[in-house]
């Protein structure tokens, strides 16, 4: 109970708004992912039976529809005598990682921590008797890293009203609410109070209700304000409920997002480990994906897979030392940055402040970085290591040339550092007509205004959302070289609330109006003429959308805008 106390009032000491409490998590950018438990022990096989390798051996139970009772046998045998959370922590902070999350309870339905919901547990369950979780969340705060746990608040297959084993159980005798009463919310409940200031709970497998959602959010917000909540607490197909947008797995937008998101990705093809998979990503690729989902406004949770001893596979340690290594000398890239809109065929772009950091993947055999679509002068350029060490700048046309120094060059990423005069401007992306001479005006290439901005889920991918008042918009900018009477086509999705909403169109001079037609409860998306608009000559035009008038709630799920020259073959959906 004195536990309990002292949980509360830490956590309540500073009850942070939304804004506030997302802060450490935008400035951090890198955590370490960790799937184990009994899964491991079966490290990708049952009964002679392989997980292809690629695939999630996590998911062996329900993939072989392993029974409960011989699943629960098999896990008694867990025993990790090699596990060590002092080392597994230092791994993640030699690595540069700046939170840690770990199963405590993964789709299998055993915890591996100490529960007194259900005794299906590492302590109570196997001759370990030590409390993994507990451990860890130790070394993560000596270590000053943000202990975090995942939770599989939906899907478990070893209790008969969870989600997901129909091989044991008739699925229409199960009682979902039970579950989520019994078993679900009590050991969220345990995780929230016994483990001291969680930086996060990552749910996964959303909520099929926004009512189921909104009871777990409600729980980690009185338990513990300041812990984010993942997207995934939710339904993927419907409104982001948590404090981040979740990727798929091992996903990658194309560009940037306005909204904040991270990306889980595993450093193999498997999550939980498996023997068979040694298809490990070498240094250079997790070095670059990094970069590249910073450079697009993103975090990267990389997994590790420990085995069932408790040991961290080998080779996934040795690739994480060498990123180690490289986060060291340019962490300052990394950490605190902010996304950059612009990107090159040499790399990408992170900025913190005055300071672009220049990402080189590929050196350009001349020896010249040529910065395009940047609108600031560049004062001084240097490579982040060698600061001493200008770099020649020379301007012309649009384009900012650097003079890479001959040597230090880093085989993954070279770090070149340009200090720009005032806030960084960029040039708008400029869309030219295709093929058929059209134009699709996607989410990705719009410069969002307002508080309309570009957003994932998993049911509809990327589209644009919360506009709410006419100084939420999206402009486009389009270089149009031919001239004549261009159909204009508008796909979005709309819920029924913003039935009869007004928007406007703008295309150049022209001003197109339309009236939202609801598309259904979530993210189905239609397509919808709006009119036609005359181009009389060539040139670079705008094509700005915004709401008609304030409507106090989000008017559509905008996925794009489609111009069609009028008698020329028309786009198919
Ligand atoms: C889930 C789990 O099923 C998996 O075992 C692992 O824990 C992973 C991190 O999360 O797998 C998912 C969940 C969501 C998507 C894909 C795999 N998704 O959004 O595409």
């Amino acid at each position: 109970m004195i536990r309990l106390i002292v949980t509360l009032v830490a956590a309540c000491l500073v009850v942070e708004g939304a804004e506030e409490r997302i802060q450490w998590f935008r400035h951090d950018k890198f955590g370490m992912f960790i799937h184990w438990g009994p899964y491991s022990l079966l490290a990708g096989e049952w009964q002679g039976q392989r997980v292809p390798v690629g695939s999630e051996a996590e998911w062996i139970m329900q993939r072989f529809n392993i029974p409960v009772k011989q699943y629960r046998e098999m896990a008694h045998g867990l025993d990790p005598e090699k596990f060590n959370a002092q080392e597994i922590v230092a791994l993640a902070k030699r690595t540069g990682m700046k939170y840690v999350v770990i199963t405590a309870k993964h789709h299998d339905g055993f915890a591996m921590y100490r529960s007194k919901v259900s005794n299906y547990n590492i302590v109570d369950w196997t001759a370990f008797k030590r409390d993994p979780v507990e451990e860890l969340s130790r070394e993560c705060r000596k270590a000053g890293i943000r202990f975090c746990v995942y939770y599989s608040h939906r899907e478990d297959w070893d209790h008969p009203d969870g989600y997901g084993n129909n091989w044991d159980y008739d699925r229409t005798r199960k009682n979902f609410e039970r579950y989520l009463e019994e078993k679900s919310k009590p050991q969220l409940r345990e995780l929230l109070t016994n483990y001291g200031p969680l930086g996060l709970v990552w749910f996964d497998r959303g909520m099929d209700t926004p009512q189921q959602t909104a009871e777990f959010v409600k729980l980690v917000r009185t338990l513990q304000p300041n812990c984010l909540i993942n997207g995934r607490v939710g339904n993927y197909a419907q409104d982001l409920m948590g404090d981040y947008q979740n990727m798929n797995d091992n996903g990658m937008p194309a560009g940037g997002l306005d909204e904040y998101w991270e990306t889980p990705q595993t450093l193999n093809g498997t999550w939980g480990y498996s023997r068979f998979d040694q298809q490990w990503k070498t240094p250079g690729v997790v070095i670059r994906r990094l970069v590249e989902i910073v450079s697009k406004g993103g975090n990267y949770l990389l997994n590790i897979g420990p085995m069932a001893d408790g040991t961290i596979p080998a080779p996934s340690v040795a690739v994480l030392e060498q990123v180690g290594a490289w986060m060291r000398k340019n962490g300052d890239s990394i950490y605190g940055t902010s996304a950059c809109p612009m990107e090159f065929p040499w790399g990408r772009c992170t900025i913190k402040d005055n300071r672009l950091f220049l990402h080189v993947f590929s050196p350009p055999a001349d020896g010249i970085l040529r910065v395009s679509g940047l609108r600031n002068p560049v004062r001084t350029a240097y490579a982040l290591l060698e600061p001493s060490r200008k770099l020649a700048v020379r301007g012309s046309g649009g384009v900012t040339a650097i003079s890479l120094p001959p040597g230090g060059r880093d085989e993954n990423d070279t770090v070149i550092v340009a200090e720009i005069a005032g806030k960084l401007e960029t040039e708008p992306f400029v869309l030219t007509q295709g093929s058929d001479l059209g134009f699709e005006l996607d989410t990705m290439a719009a410069a969002t205004s307002g508080k309309a901005a570009k957003r994932f889920n998993r049911e509809g991918k990327f589209h644009i959302a919360r506009w709410t008042a006419p100084e939420d918009s999206a402009t486009w900018t389009l270089l149009i070289s031919q001239a004549g009477t261009y159909s204009v086509r508008i796909r979005y999705a709309a819920r029924p609330e913003s039935a009869g909403a007004r928007y406007v169109l703008n295309v150049g001079p022209q001003s197109l109006e339309g009236a939202v037609e609801q598309t259904g409860p979530w993210y189905q998306y239609r397509t919808f003429d709006l009119g036609m608009a005359k181009i009389e000559k060539a040139g670079r035009y705008l094509v700005t959308m915004h709401p008609a008038e304030s409507a106090g709630h989000n008017l559509m799920y905008l996925q794009s805008v489609v111009l069609q020259p009028v008698g020329v073959p028309q786009m198919i959906d």
